[in-house]
């Protein structure tokens, strides 16, 4: 009898654990599997890198979160491709962590370097990004693929499931953002279709392009300091590269306003570079402090310069200039 009750208590025990074995591994197990209902855990969250937070990475961890019922969570400050008027829309994130989340999903951004701190590599189940050069790294659990915007990666993982209005709005603008309104050679047919399947799903007005274009353009020279600074990398040797997406910079180009803002800006960079693609003329504007950027880009990139200043031929993103540079 005795040795039946110890037989039984071992037993139990011994279900006991497989069972917390069983709900920690369901805690830390993919629960972004796309075939499965969406049963993500309150210990997940979508995050983004913490520079500053882009129209992309915004659509895509609301999406995401939406989708699979976890948190958003974005420690970098909007910068200006979030105009006022969609700050206002009705979407839910939060600004800082708690103890809770366990497990994470990143999304626009794959350089560990642009990641919280406090995140450690096992706990990251899922990076989703169209920005390049840290496949390898990632393996399988990144999904990193050559696509305008990571917001169409995003949406793809919808399938037939419908986005709220708002979820919609957000993959829709900043699919036409990061394609420059599909006149950057990023552009692929997948962002084409996401494009045209989220127009469903939308409630904007006619004239949404122009609209946001004219806020975003507002918003930058409202603040053109702050703007740049919110959308500067730092490159692995210490070289900072920023971008404004503009409709048509060129007067702005040649401010001398506007060249003592930047300067101003970019004072604590030794080496610095802006980058101001014009989405009406389908080329780049550049400016330089730096003799070493000037002779990569005037060696890789078709352009005509005058001093530090340069104009390339075609439209370039950031991501495809440090691609063809092969700075990273
Ligand atoms: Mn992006």
């Amino acid at each position: 009898m005795k040795s039946l009750t110890s037989q039984s208590i071992a037993l139990s025990l011994f279900f006991l654990v497989m069972t917390c074995y069983h709900c920690f591994a369901m805690k830390m197990d993919d629960r972004c599997n796309k075939d499965s209902e969406p049963i993500c855990t309150k210990s997940l969250c979508v995050t983004s890198g913490t520079a500053y937070t882009d129209i992309d990475a915004l659509a895509c961890a609301v999406a995401f979160a939406e989708l699979y019922n976890c948190s958003a969570i974005l420690p970098g400050a909007f910068n200006s491709t979030i105009p006022d008027s969609v700050r206002r829309w009705d979407f839910k994130f939060s600004r800082e962590f708690s103890e809770k989340y366990i497990s994470f999903v990143i999304v626009d951004v794959s350089n560990p370097d642009y990641f919280p701190r406090h995140i450690k590599r096992k706990q990251i189940i899922e990076v989703f990004d169209h920005h390049f050069g840290f496949q390898n790294y990632w393996g399988n659990t990144g999904k990193i693929e050559p696509v305008g915007a990571c917001a169409t990666l995003i949406f793809e993982l919808f399938k037939d499931k419908t986005p709220s209005a708002t979820t919609a709005n957000l993959l829709y603008t900043a699919i036409i953002a990061n394609t420059l309104n599909f006149k950057a050679s990023v552009t692929t047919p997948r962002d084409i279709a996401a494009f045209e399947k989220l127009k469903d799903f939308i409630s904007l007005p006619e004239n949404w392009v122009e609209e946001y274009y004219s806020e975003v353009e507002n918003k930058v020279l409202e603040n053109l300091e702050i703007s740049i600074k919110n959308d500067t990398k730092i490159l692995g040797n210490g070289w900072a590269v920023a971008q404004i997406e503009l409709y048509n910079p060129s007067t702005l180009f040649s401010s001398s306003k506007f060249l003592d803002s930047l300067w101003n800006s970019m004072k604590e960079h030794s080496h610095w570079l802006l980058t101001l693609p014009s989405i009406s003329e389908g080329k780049n504007y550049f400016v330089t402090n730096s003799w070493d950027i000037q002779k990569v880009l005037s060696e890789k990139i078709q352009s005509n310069w005058l001093g530090l200043r340069g104009v390339s031929d075609k439209l370039y993103l950031r991501k495809e200039i440090l691609k063809i540079t092969n700075l990273k």
